[in-house]
This record gives structure tokens, sequence and C-alpha cells, in this order.
């Protein structure tokens, strides 16, 4: 298919975090964080998730995360290679216990202020522009274990300084942000962006609230350093999104989807784009057990949510979800963290997530029409077991598929009127999957040779689909 309505600046690129992929976890006096505890291999969630799970690292396991995939060291290597496909940008994050080694110190890591200096001085060498995110699935370890992580109000302080400190640093040479990756993804796994767990308070609805409103007020604040160091920044949110489908048309069934719908999908962006708590808090919060009163938030707070809303709607999308409460025994899909009941109109992938390409176009229209500002797809992508020939070429038509189909939607909904900033497709580099900890989910153009034990000889490969979406990007989305 054919189509060029992709507009002139349109932001194609890639997306990767610091944890899946710098390793070198204990070099250039980065500290602990909480994905140098979580075990590699499929029961990595079930682990963490555990009331036991004490966040020490076990001489019985593998952490994938300690090596991610070298990037480190590699970094140079990896930008040339994301500028021979011809990235406009490169959305990363900057690991937080590289600058800020407990979380607490008053005074960062200069050492780690370096490294980005270089990664980032890298990108714009290439004309990549940078987008950062704040924090993405990267908490210090220390400021969970001393301090019981997001629930706890001093962490509005120590993440304000980590922002300020790289809001200030890069002010003139990175203009666009996100705060926090995934916030809304708490609602399933808020280990991943809350740093919570069965072990340290998960399990009691109200800590989950009242972090999500000390990240909200983070968020606010990081948006109002931002702005004013630099008023051309565009800071965004970045939520997980999957579009929710009633399984049919039985009311129960389109209630218990609007419901879902604010639970899941909306109430953090709507929060952090509308600048308040949205009318129906009251009632969600009770569906949970958990009272208004449950939350500790001052009149200060709220204004600051209220003065400092974000600019854009970032936002990851692998897959949708349909709700069903009405049928019993229905057979449910996989996904990411939210499976949902199995839609028999859809394929899945290896994993069991569900391809829906048109549930993007509908996503992008839902996020336009709510919130009337431009939206970023900054995570999409199909992740798979690659299986490269003696040449260590991979042949991944199905990746080239799965990309294509996706760029068509958001095509279309440029068509149907939606304002897209740009595209970064998840992993663009393999790289440590989040939620299984292993090297076997593959995401990227670029193969990188190791398996999930940390072993191999970390060279890099193009795959097929990186001259396929470097000819995507060159004709700016005209030849898919
Ligand atoms: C998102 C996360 C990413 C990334 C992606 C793919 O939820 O923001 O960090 O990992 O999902 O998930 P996975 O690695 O589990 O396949």
């Amino acid at each position: 298919m054919t189509t060029n309505n992709f507009p002139k600046g349109f932001l194609w690129g890639g997306a990767t975090a610091a944890n899946q992929l710098e390793g070198a976890y204990q070099e250039g006096g980065k500290g602990l964080s909480l994905p140098d505890v979580m075990p590699g291999g499929k029961d990595r969630m079930k682990i963490i998730a555990s009331p036991d799970f004490d966040f020490k690292i076990k001489p019985d396991y593998v952490y994938p995360n300690h090596i991610g995939i070298d990037h480190y060291h590699h970094y140079k290597e990896d930008i040339a290679l994301f500028a021979e496909m011809g990235f406009k940008c490169y959305r990363f994050s900057i690991a937080w216990s590289r600058i800020f080694p407990n979380g607490d110190e008053e005074t960062p890591n200069e050492e780690g202020l370096k490294f980005y200096d270089s990664l980032i001085d890298e990108c714009l060498k290439h004309d990549i522009e940078p987008v950062i995110t704040i924090s993405h699935y990267e908490l210090p370890l220390h400021l969970i274990t001393e301090y019981g992580s997001w629930k706890n109000k001093k962490l509005i302080d120590f993440y304000e300084r980590f922002a300020r400190t790289v809001l200030t640093r890069y002010q003139d040479k990175v203009k666009y942000w996100m705060t926090f990756n995934e916030i809304n993804s708490a609602a399933h796994f808020p280990i991943m962006s809350q740093g919570l767990t069965t072990s340290n308070g998960a399990d009691d609805k109200k800590n989950i609230y009242q972090s999500w409103h000390n990240q909200f007020v983070a968020s606010a604040k990081a948006v109002k350093i931002g702005h004013e160091l630099n008023p051309d920044m565009k800071i965004g949110c970045m939520i997980l999104y999957a579009t929710t489908y009633s399984y049919d048309s039985n009311p129960k069934n389109q209630l218990a989807t609007l419901q879902d719908n604010q639970a899941n999908n909306f109430f953090c962006a709507d929060v952090q784009v509308r600048g308040h708590y949205p009318a129906y808090t009251k009632s969600l919060l009770a569906r949970q057990g958990v009272q208004l009163s449950d939350i500790d938030y001052t009149d200060g707070e709220l204004a600051l949510l209220a003065q400092y809303p974000v600019d854009y709607i970032g936002f990851s999308y692998y897959m949708s979800s349909v709700v069903d409460v009405t049928h019993e025994n229905q057979e449910t899909a996989d996904g990411n963290m939210i499976g949902g009941v199995k839609n028999p109109f859809l394929k899945s992938s290896d994993w069991g997530w569900q391809i829906d390409p048109t549930g993007l176009r509908i996503a992008l229209n839902q996020l336009s029409d709510r919130y009337q500002k431009p939206v970023f797809v900054v995570e999409n992508g199909l992740g798979a077991v690659d299986k490269p020939d003696e040449n260590h070429y991979v042949a991944d038509d199905y990746r080239i598929d799965y990309l294509r189909e996706h760029i068509e939607a958001i095509s279309q909904a440029i068509d149907d009127g939606v304002d897209v900033m740009g595209y970064t497709p998840w992993g663009c580099i393999d790289l440590v999957s989040a939620s299984t900890g292993e090297m076997s989910k593959r995401y990227g153009f670029i193969y990188v040779d190791e398996d999930d034990e940390g072993h191999g000889t970390f060279k890099r490969y193009k795959k097929k689909s990186f001259d396929w979406y470097k000819k995507v990007i060159s004709t700016n989305g005209a030849d898919l």
C-alpha cells in the first residue's frame, strides 16, 4: 500500500529503556535498581509478585538486566545503525540509578550524567532528536527498601531532584520528554512503575492510588521545571493503551467495558492531561474498596496538577482487549499486563498477544477525541522468536507485516484528523524483555547475538526489517 499523508517532520524512530539494554549495572557509579533484582525467565512476574519476594539478588537465578545488550559500551555503534535507518528520533530512558545511585542523594553522580551527555551528543551528531522517558520501570532499589517506594511522599522530592537535574542539563539539547513510562500499568502490575508488590503493600489498593497521586504530583513538577527552563519543551505522559471492546451488545458488558476503560486506560491520563481528577474517581475507587479519605493529598498539590498538565499523550499499543462479565469460563488471552477474553477475530503473537491494527486506529481516535492534544505512538511492535540463518540474517517478514499494518492504521487515523506526532516501535534493537527477562522475545530491526543467559558475541546484525523500515522512513511512510 502507498500512502503519503504523514506530515512533514513526523517523528519516525524507535524506542528502548535503559534497564533493558544498557547492562553495565555496576559501572560508572550506578546503584542497584529494581530490574537488577528481577530474575529472568518465564516465571519472572510470578516470582516478583510473590509475598516472599525480598528484592535481593540470589545466586541461583539469572539476571539478564545486569548485562542487557551491553549498550553502555556499544551505544555509538547502535546509534550509527539507527542513523543508517534514517531515524528522526530515538526514544530512550535515563537510568535514575546512574544519576542518583540510591535515589536520595543530594548531588548527582557526574559519571552517570557523562554517559548521557555522550549518548545525547551521539544522537545529535546524527540529526536524531532524543525523546527521553525520565523514569522507565527503573527505580533505585534503595527507594523501595528504605522508603517503601512511591506510596511514600518523599519520593516526590527525590524524583523532582532527578528530573530537575536532567531537564536542566539537557534543556538546550532535548525537546521531547515523558515523565513516567506506562504509569497506568500499576492497575495490573504495580511493581513495574510503582515498585510495589505483594511483599510491600500492593495488595492494599489504597497504596496504588496513593502512589499514583504522588507520581501525578511529581510529573506536574517535572512539567513545571521543564517549561520554566525552556518553554519549547514538550513533556508528555506515557500510558499503556489497550483498545477495549465489549464482548457483545449486552448492556452489562457495555457498562463493564466503560468502567474497564476508566480504570485501565484513562484514569491516569485524565489526571495528567486535564489537570484534575475525573468525576468518576470516587466510584472507581469505591469499586476497589478505597475511599477518597484514604488518600493523602493537599489543595496545593491539586493546584499543581491543574497548572501543569502534560503537552501530549505518549502511549504504547501492542494489542486490544475484550471485556465480558456475563459468561463464565470464557477462553482468555495473554497480553501486555492485560489479557482479557479471547477475540475470535484476531490472530495472536508467539506470546498470545492479540494482533489488532484496527485497534490502533481506534486508540488514536479515542485519545485524540478525549484529550484534544497531540498523540505519539511511542511503543508498538511484535515480540517474536527470530531464527537467524548461518549468516545471522533474520528474514522477519512477520514483523514487517505487523509493522506495516500498524503504520497503515496510523495513516488512516491521520486521515481521520488525528494529530499524530510520531512513531517509535519498541525494541528497535533486540533487548531484554520486560515481562520475561529473556532475550529470545525479540522486537528489533537489529539482531543481537546473545542468548537468555546473557551469552553470545553481542554482535549486531541487520534483519530484513532493517532495510524495510529504512525505506519507510526515507519515503515518509509513502512506501510500505
Ligand atoms: C511495555 C514496556 C516496555 C517493553 C514492552 C514489551 O509494557 O513499556 O518496557 O518491554 O512493553 O513488553 P515485553 O518486553 O514484556 O515483551
